[in-house]
């Protein structure tokens, strides 16, 4: 039955890691404290967007261009140094590969020692912010695995089946927290007046098949003709409906929680797709499966894609099984005509 609700509230995040981990093993109580270094800076981030707007250096932009070529608001980067500041303190973390810097980052205070190296992208979807819309963090741990010499971080390409722990944080009406250290998928809401992120949804599970259809079609004359057809075919058939924010973390989430697919495919320009692999597709791609559903390129699961350099893109497909299935029979059908 439900918990009494003190229970309920007294589950914050470090405690709910060391219970799925059983053993006290050092990996337990690492991913405990690398879970809490993460709600920490999602609290900052959090914090400074509640401000977005009033206070001077959340919005406008810094002049500089991050990998994308884009340019950079000032939340970016703001964010992009909670992270490293927060990881400084953590001791656990050796190295830093974000977004928004072109090499990972060594913390010297913690190397050799640092046994992790984090992944991330401090703020996804950054162009919603001056609508108020919802934006996200997004996270991957993997083991520190020696010092790369040049910075070429060859051991960061590794699959995404390497992955020790995986997350975001969504900052919408709530700012809510999600991750997975292998043992199912689990979702905490911060409680401002707390300061605290409490446990909200544990074991999520992706329904099989679902109805919402996520997806940017303004690219439709730029996907390859499979992926017109997959389009084609929702339009014509009952029951499906379109949701799409604009925003990766909010779009996911709404898939996590309601099933059904997102998708963003390669086109003609970017055959890759626009999504980062290693701190975007890959810790959505560890959820997805770990909530029993799937993410896929279109040809092989995201997770088994080896990246050949720190910022490769992925074309993605990303939901309840039966859905990413449906996409890649039309995928398939117009490989078989080639
Ligand atoms: P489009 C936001 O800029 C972002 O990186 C993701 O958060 C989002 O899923 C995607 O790009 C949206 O791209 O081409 O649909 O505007």
């Amino acid at each position: 039955g439900q918990e009494p609700s003190l229970d309920r509230d007294c589950t914050t995040l470090s405690r709910h890691v060391l219970q799925q981990l059983q053993s006290f093993g050092p990996d337990a109580q690492d991913l405990s404290a690398l879970m809490n270094r993460i709600a920490l800076a999602a609290k900052l981030i959090s914090r400074r967007l509640s401000r977005s707007g009033l206070v001077e250096g959340v919005l406008g932009f810094t002049g500089e261009v991050n990998v994308q070529g884009e340019s950079v608001k000032r939340i970016d980067a703001y964010a992009n140094e909670v992270f490293i500041s927060v990881f400084k303190q953590s001791g656990l973390v050796c190295r830093l590969a974000s977004e928004e810097m072109e090499k990972p980052y060594y913390i010297p205070e913690n190397c050799p020692i640092g046994r992790y190296t984090l992944l991330y992208d401090p703020i996804d979807g950054s162009s919603n912010i001056d609508s108020n819309l919802n934006v996200g963090s997004i996270f991957s741990i993997r083991q520190q695995e020696g010092i790369d010499e040049d910075g070429s971080a060859q051991d960061l390409l590794q699959s995404g089946r390497k992955q020790l722990a995986a997350g975001y944080v969504l900052y919408g009406p709530s700012t809510m927290l999600v991750y997975s250290i292998g043992k199912g998928v689990h979702s905490f809401t911060l409680d401002p007046s707390l300061g605290e992120f409490i446990l909200s949804s544990e074991n999520i599970q992706l329904p099989d098949c679902g109805s919402i259809y996520s997806v940017n079609e303004g690219n439709f004359w730029q996907w390859d003709e499979s992926l017109r057809d997959y389009i084609r075919y929702v339009h014509r058939h009952e029951g499906y409906t379109a949701r799409y924010g604009g925003a990766l973390v909010g779009d996911f989430h709404r898939i996590l929680f309601e099933g059904g697919v997102f998708l963003y495919p390669g086109s003609v320009k970017q055959p890759e797709g626009k999504l980062r692999l290693l701190y975007e597709t890959a810790p959505l791609a560890f959820l997805a499966e770990q909530a029993g559903g799937r993410a896929s390129t279109g040809v092989e699961e995201i997770l088994d894609v080896v990246a050949d350099h720190l910022h490769q893109r992925t074309p993605v497909i990303i939901g309840s099984k039966d859905n990413v299935e449906l996409v890649e029979s039309f995928i398939q059908e117009r490989a078989r005509e080639e």
